[in-house]
């Protein structure tokens, strides 16, 4: 693409009030799940499903993006992609990617119209991570178990090495059961043997299906996250923390790690010994106006995870997100409103919950209901987002998460907006990620809620990093 092109596409794009100026996503159309996420001769590789002919889901293939520092990404040439007459054709669905004693392992779902339509199959790359050969003996994994009692959902290889053994969970479920992840055992990557159920859910609790699983060790424990439908729909990602002994996990604890429109995360280990997590940050707008502004889907700043003292899961923003904080604002005086210089905004926020009334921030764009209000609700002990402006259907106009605070401890907020995304932690452990979808700009403010109950607000103006 010519500088001037790019520049051109750059101003149009800055003129898209929804799209984010500090999150990734491609240039233009669709986009979902993060894949084979890895770090590899020092930088940060990204694959991401993806959509080359526009800003739908199909034809997926794995798009590719690059970073030094986790902040600057840029997009590359197409990673893989589908080939006619193949156990791929019909897409390159979500996977993982390993180090194999230096060569670049691509785990991913082929679809095809076969009779099991989900297969597990590798390519690998020299160390550009640019050029990929698919594996003459693909799929590697060939359908579920006969015990799953259903062929169609099959999906999403996670690998991982332990000793001198690979390791593989799919996502699944088990007909009338409910969602599953199905552990296999190789010691060449490519011949698979299959163990037996890594977990399998509860039915009414936990979905029908389960998608996207991530298995590692976190502290002393292992944490398994999957990506539930739950209601037959795309629903929430949830986490179990436990005990792994003789390839059997013993879950000790499990809670929602987003119930929001954060979906399919995916982890790795970097450099640092830092276990990274990506999530793909879901489109709430109807189907058309993501076909008019022609693109979807969002990459959620990558978290680093930890487990606290009673084993749950800690998500921080990496910390070379700070480099985009450019301008510190002015705290208003009691009453008034802090001017916002727009909408990449990075706050952290901290309130000592002293009386039943609610408190929080309100973010206003425009005219009085062009606005969002974060709110915590001390009786109900809740996380609220309340906004007038244009959400969805999905959406109603206020949705909460049950968010309990012990003891005397703060609530404390880091709120990451950019454009049309709202990623919402409390205190690590509360994850709530929301899109709105600002119509205009005009004299944006914020304003505090409660400022009595308030300790401390530090709010920054976010560089683009385009
Ligand atoms: N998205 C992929 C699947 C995965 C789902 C297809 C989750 O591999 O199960 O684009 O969003």
């Amino acid at each position: 693409m010519s500088g001037k092109v790019q520049q051109a596409e750059s101003d149009i794009n800055r003129q898209d009030l929804s799209r984010p100026q500090y999150h990734f996503l491609p240039a233009r159309n669709w986009m979902n799940d993060p894949n084979g996420v890895i770090q590899w001769k020092g930088r940060y590789h990204l694959f991401y499903q993806y959509n080359p002919f526009g800003a739908y889901h199909d034809h997926m293939h794995w798009g590719h993006a690059v970073s030094d520092d986790l902040v600057h990404w840029q997009e590359l040439a197409l990673a893989i992609a589908p080939d006619a007459n193949t156990v791929d054709e019909g897409g390159i669905f979500s996977g993982c990617m390993v180090n194999n004693d230096g060569i670049p392992t691509a785990f991913y779902t082929g679809v095809n119209p076969g009779a099991t339509i989900q297969q597990q199959c590798i390519a690998t790359s020299d160390d550009t991570l640019m050029v990929w050969q698919k594996h003459p003996q693909n799929p590697v994994v060939a359908a579920p178990p006969a015990s799953a009692g259903q062929t169609g959902d099959f999906r999403d290889p996670f690998v991982w090495r332990d000793g001198d053994s690979w390791y593989m969970a799919v996502g699944s479920r088990i007909e009338g059961v409910g969602g599953a992840v199905f552990l296999y055992t190789s010691h060449n990557l490519t011949d698979w043997e299959y163990l037996h159920p890594l977990l399998v859910g509860d039915l009414a609790r936990h979905g029908v299906m389960w998608e996207c699983p991530n298995f590692f060790p976190l502290g002393d424990k292992w944490v398994l996250v999957i990506s539930s439908h739950i209601g037959y729909s795309v629903g929430n990602v949830l986490y179990f923390v436990g005990e792994y002994r003789n390839q059997r996990f013993y879950p000790e604890y499990e809670a929602v790690l987003d119930a929001g429109f954060y979906y399919a995360p995916l982890t790795m280990l970097d450099d640092q010994q830092r276990r990274i997590m990506w999530g793909w940050i879901r489109e709430t707008r109807s189907h058309e106006d993501q076909m008019t502004a022609g693109w979807s889907g969002v990459q959620a700043i990558p978290r680093v995870l930890t487990l606290d003292a009673q084993n749950r899961l800690q998500m921080n923003p990496v910390p070379e997100l700070k480099s985009l904080r450019s301008r510190r604002l002015q705290l208003p005086a009691a009453g008034e409103a802090m001017p916002l210089p727009g909408l990449a905004l990075d706050i952290e926020a901290s309130f000592q919950i002293n009386t039943d009334e609610p408190c929080g921030i309100t973010i206003q764009w425009a005219s009085a209901d062009e606005k969002v209000v974060i709110h915590y609700d001390p009786i109900l002990q809740t996380i609220n987002l309340q906004s007038d402006t244009k959400r969805s259907e999905e959406s109603p106009p206020v949705i909460g998460r049950l968010h309990r605070l012990e003891g005397d401890e703060t609530l404390d907020l880091r709120i990451l907006v950019d454009g049309s995304v709202i990623e919402i932690i409390a205190n690590g452990r509360t994850s709530f990620t929301q899109r709105v979808y600002p119509q205009k700009i005009e004299a944006p403010a914020l304003r505090i809620q409660n400022p009595q109950s308030m300790q401390s607000l530090d709010v920054w103006k976010m560089q683009s990093i385009w």
